[in-house]
């Protein structure tokens, strides 16, 4: 599929704020990708989708879970988690995706993982250092993108932990198996 057809597929899913967090997205996983190695057509395909499911009504993303047997402990926990899986089945069943390194790379791109591939970690990284991002310590990940991959991925998961803490609301488990994979494993 080209750019042009994905992107007008998935702008009719999306406000046009979303849309335009896409379109950055878009172009952050390019940059990565090309920087650090990562295929740059699938990077570009899997941040074009990665959001797709962001405005899917919260009870057929909850069906959906438990009738494609998904991790059913995501339902409880945030329910902003789920556009994630729930996007990932959407893409490879509606829009006709087959490309599992893209499928998974939008299935992760909220909670992350451990061992994650070079692809999930560039759409995970796009997708908070995107243009449109304005949180604190986001310029740090910023720079060290510029040049450490990994890096660059602890400092984003460390504050988005430390963000969720902040407001006593409840980590999900991959998410800290990402942080300590990533620290565990650091060059
Ligand atoms: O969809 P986006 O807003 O572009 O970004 P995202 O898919 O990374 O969603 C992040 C949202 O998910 C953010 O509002 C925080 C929320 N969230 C809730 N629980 C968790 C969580 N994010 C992570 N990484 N881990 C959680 O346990
Ligand atoms: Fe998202
Ligand atoms: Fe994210
Ligand atoms: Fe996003």
């Amino acid at each position: 599929m080209n750019r042009e057809l994905a992107l007008e597929i998935v702008k009719e899913q999306l406000t046009d704020h979303r849309y335009q967090h896409t379109i950055g997205v878009m172009n952050s996983a390019i940059e990565l990708a090309e920087r650090f190695g990562a295929d740059v057509k699938k990077a570009e395909m899997a941040a074009i989708f990665h959001d797709y499911a962001k405005f899917h009504p919260k009870e057929e993303m909850k069906a959906c879970i438990l009738a494609q047997g998904m991790p059913s402990d995501l339902l409880e926990y945030s329910s902003e988690l789920w556009h994630a899986p729930v996007g990932a089945y959407l893409v490879e069943t509606k829009v006709g995706i087959a490309d599992c390194e893209i499928l998974e790379a939008i299935r992760y791109h909220t909670s992350g993982r451990a061992n994650m591939s070079l692809l999930e970690k560039v759409v995970y990284l796009a997708d908070y250092i995107e243009p449109g991002r304005h949180f604190p310590g986001v310029e740090e990940v910023r720079e060290l993108a510029q040049h450490d991959l990994d890096e660059a991925l602890i400092q984003a998961v460390k504050n988005s932990i430390l963000f969720l803490m902040k407001k006593n609301q409840s980590v999900y488990p991959l998410t800290l198996t990402m942080y300590n994979d990533l620290v565990m494993n650091r060059k």
